[in-house]
């Protein structure tokens, strides 16, 4: 087996500067891991994977993903527009929005570049490791609600989010948009929800405030933060962040194939033990955590050394877009240096591969979460 392929790669992630996003309060959250700098400028950061368990992830610890620098909304004056093929154009101020239908939703974000440290050979990109994942309760209008009131045209083809931010990106002439596009199809069937809090709190400015869009189940990408505009088109989108990016490239029969990301591939990640930890001798618990965008996990199973996979038990607690905590208590007897595997399985019967999909953007890297601990 190769085992050293499946070793995780020191990342680029714990070579950056460890750094700190919020000033830490006077709370037990202050001594918790902190979030680990990618780039400071715009922020990119993910989450120690030990500061990752069941349920909701504090929002201080909740990874961040920004393409641009983040945009100073006044909330007083935002508004959230919708136009183009609507039979109603609406202008919707936070307070309209906060007096609509509301709803509460425990969703997994990820963002398509998580494990892309893995890939080897590297590719361009954000080098995240396996931290750039997190769930929180999202809290706002569902977009059915306002897509309803507004009055969707049949004819509309796709709909097209604008985020507030924006910036220059090689090969486009001007500062261009953060922008994405679903189809209606997709806008009314996957419980997208124009999120205005998190975690009970309102949506802090670097996780979209004061309105984003949170589509569960698809990767982070299409989850829109800042957003000010929804224009119902007549055509598909072509934005960059549509069909430049976002897309895996895979070479098939001499060709390649691309494919749009949407929504999240299955994974399980251990969070507990650290790589590279050490241990005595004894009883040993694996934690962790699965989701899949697809389908409910049904199986998360934990080879160790190599060994047989064994079944993990799931916790009882699920919710339907957010990921399920699993954990496997496990003897280790000999000292030595002890190899964990952990894979998902989803009901619709998608796993994971061994080693990452190389693909040349660097998306949905899903293979298998290999560490080490060291027992003595
Ligand atoms: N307006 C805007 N929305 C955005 C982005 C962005 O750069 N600008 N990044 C996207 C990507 S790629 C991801 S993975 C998620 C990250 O959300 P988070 O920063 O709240 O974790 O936001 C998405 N929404
Ligand atoms: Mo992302």
């Amino acid at each position: 087996m190769a085992r050293s392929g499946a070793e995780p790669r020191t990342r680029a992630a714990a070579r950056a500067p460890r750094d700190v996003v919020e000033a830490p309060r006077a709370s037990p959250r202050a001594v918790e891991p902190r979030l680990v700098v990618l780039r400071a400028d715009p922020l990119n950061c993910e989450a120690p994977l030990a500061a990752l368990s069941a349920g909701a992830t504090p929002t201080s610890q909740f990874y961040v993903r920004n393409h641009f620098p983040v945009p100073a909304l006044d909330a007083s004056t935002w508004q959230l527009a919708v136009s183009g093929l609507v039979r109603r154009p609406l202008r919707l101020g936070l307070g309209e929005l906060r007096g609509m239908r509301a709803s509460r939703l425990l969703a997994t974000v990820e963002c398509a570049g998580n494990g892309r440290a893995l890939l080897s050979p590297p590719v361009q990109g954000e080098p995240w490791g396996l931290g750039a994942v997190s769930t929180a309760e999202w809290e706002g209008v569902p977009l059915v609600e306002v897509l309803e009131r507004a009055g969707l045209d049949p004819a509309a083809r796709e709909l097209l989010f604008r985020g507030a931010d924006r910036g220059a990106i090689p090969g486009a002439r001007g500062p261009v948009r953060f922008e994405r596009s679903l189809t209606p199809e997709a806008a009314r069937t996957s419980d997208a929800l124009l999120a205005y809090a998190m975690n009970g709190e309102p949506l802090p400015p670097l996780h979209g405030y004061p309105l984003r869009l949170v589509v569960p189940g698809w990767y982070g990408v299409a989850s829109v933060k800042w957003l000010t505009e929804i224009v119902a088109l007549d055509r598909p989108f072509a934005g960059p962040f549509q069909t430049e990016r976002y897309h895996y490239e895979w070479s098939r029969a001499g060709g390649v194939v691309r494919e749009p990301v949407t929504l999240q591939r299955v994974r399980a990640i251990i969070t507990e033990p650290a790589h590279a930890a050490q241990r005595a001798r004894g009883p040993l618990v694996v934690r962790g955590l699965a989701w899949s965008g697809a389908a409910p996990i049904t199986r998360v199973e934990v080879s160790i050394c190599g060994g047989t996979w064994l079944r993990a038990r799931l916790s009882a607690e699920r919710h339907r877009h957010a990921w399920r905590a699993w954990e496997l208590r496990a003897r280790i007897d000999r000292p030595g240096r002890i190899w964990l595997r952990a894979r998902a399985t989803d009901r619709a019967g998608r796993t994971q591969p061994e080693r990452p999909e190389w693909n040349r953007l660097g998306y949905g890297g899903n293979a298998i979460h290999a560490l080490f601990v060291d027992v003595s």
